[in-house]
């Protein structure tokens, strides 16, 4: 891997432009990325991912009335922030034309299920045509760009075909899911049409103390820890039997990582092999910190979705053979983990 990253930084990278023997070489000799949605959840993490293996990180933000930074405050000044919008075509050509970056990781989307049925025009517009956008730039202002596109499991819905790989026909059940299909497949189009070094990773879900409240394990884990604390009683909740392959997000912005570093452009599957439903998810975070859940989670038909994805486990065989992956935290350990982290946040007010 590393003598594959040497070839190809004095092939296309950085190193062309440098002038030996000086001293700015040295910063120029280090590969450069390109990271849209580096406020969310995965893009601080793979913003440290890539600041610890010494790349230099340009993080893309959309102008908002105040900044949204929480997740990447301690990164800055070592991260380079630019603005720019998925839904202004020529935003993003200039960003990348002015950084040309040897790695693109596009994280940025409208990245919440239920948003996706009260917003689907929208969410098509970010999390689709934003897609298309951005390889329309690398494509005209830096085609030596390899480029990554932040797929999802949701793309499977309705499963045809358990546990889910990379062969597994898709059936998406949300806007959400239908927009990600279209990102998935633009990617592989600019793929085959023009070339580029363009991937996708079909990450199953995966998250992390940095995870938004919105999403079901944040929503317990932090419910989990206020009524600990007193501070709560109850937490109303939607569907209990739905299970999903949950991992840690720091395991999988290093899947990102190798899929980029990999001799030829694949797409991979990225998940842990292991599902649980939310109710296992409920007992496992409330039993953690002494609790009955079964006094105090209330469903409520308020957080059902229209159509809703039952089952879903990944099989990560050919990410793990070919690229070494692994996941480093078991589901008890991640959840467990995450009830730590907010405990220690809540006391800490
Ligand atoms: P988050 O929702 O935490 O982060 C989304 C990011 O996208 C934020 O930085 C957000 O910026 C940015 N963004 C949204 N709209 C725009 C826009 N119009 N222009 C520029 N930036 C925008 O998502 P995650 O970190 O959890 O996920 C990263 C990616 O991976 C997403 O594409 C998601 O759909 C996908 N994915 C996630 C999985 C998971 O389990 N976490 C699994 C599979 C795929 P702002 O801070 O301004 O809102
Ligand atoms: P998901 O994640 O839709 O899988 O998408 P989410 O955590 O929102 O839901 C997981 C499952 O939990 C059920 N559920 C609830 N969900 C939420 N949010 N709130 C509740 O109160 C609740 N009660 C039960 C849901 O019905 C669902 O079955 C995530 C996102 O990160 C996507 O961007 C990503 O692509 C996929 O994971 C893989």
């Amino acid at each position: 891997m590393h003598g594959r990253q040497q070839v190809r930084f004095t092939t296309h990278g950085r190193a062309q432009r440098a002038a030996p023997g000086t001293t700015s070489d040295w910063r120029a000799l280090m590969p450069k990325a390109l990271i849209t949605g580096i406020t969310g959840q995965d893009g601080s993490y793979l913003a440290e991912h890539l600041l610890a293996k010494g790349y230099d990180v340009v993080g893309v933000v959309r102008r908002t009335s105040h900044h949204s930074y929480e997740r990447i405050e301690h990164l800055i000044p070592r991260v380079e922030i630019v603005a720019a919008d998925l839904l202004d075509q020529h935003s993003l050509t200039i960003v990348i034309q002015e950084a040309q970056p040897d790695e693109i990781y596009n994280l940025a989307a409208q990245s919440f299920v239920p948003t996706s049925f009260t917003q689907p025009v929208l969410t098509g517009e970010f999390t689709a045509l934003g897609v298309t956008r951005i390889l329309e730039a690398v494509r005209l202002v830096c085609p030596r760009a390899r480029f990554y596109q932040a797929s999802s499991s949701e793309m499977f819905g309705k499963v045809q075909q358990t546990p889910q790989r990379e062969t597994t026909p898709f059936y998406p059940r949300s806007p959400y899911g239908i927009a990600k299909l279209y990102g998935h497949w633009i990617t592989v189009n600019y793929r085959e049409s023009y070339g580029l070094y363009a991937v996708s990773g079909i990450l199953f879900n995966h998250e992390s103390p940095r995870r938004g409240m919105e999403f079901v394990t944040r929503k317990v884990t932090d419910a989990a820890a206020r009524i600990k604390l007193g501070r709560a009683t109850e937490l109303r909740m939607g569907n209990l039997d739905a299970k999903r392959d949950w991992g840690f997000a720091g395991d999988y912005v290093d899947a990102m990582w190798r899929m980029l570093q990999a001799p030829t452009p694949q797409d991979y599957v990225v998940g842990t092999g292991e599902s649980h439903s939310v109710e296992e998810l409920v007992a496992v975070a409330f039993g953690h910190v002494g609790l009955d859940w079964r006094k105090h989670i209330v469903v409520d038909p308020k957080f059902y979705r229209p159509a809703e994805v039952d089952f879903l486990i990944a099989d990560p065989a050919r990410i793990k053979a070919e690229l070494g992956w692994t996941p480093t935290l078991s589901f008890e350990q991640l959840v467990t983990m995450m009830v730590d982290a907010d405990l220690r946040r809540l006391q800490a007010r």
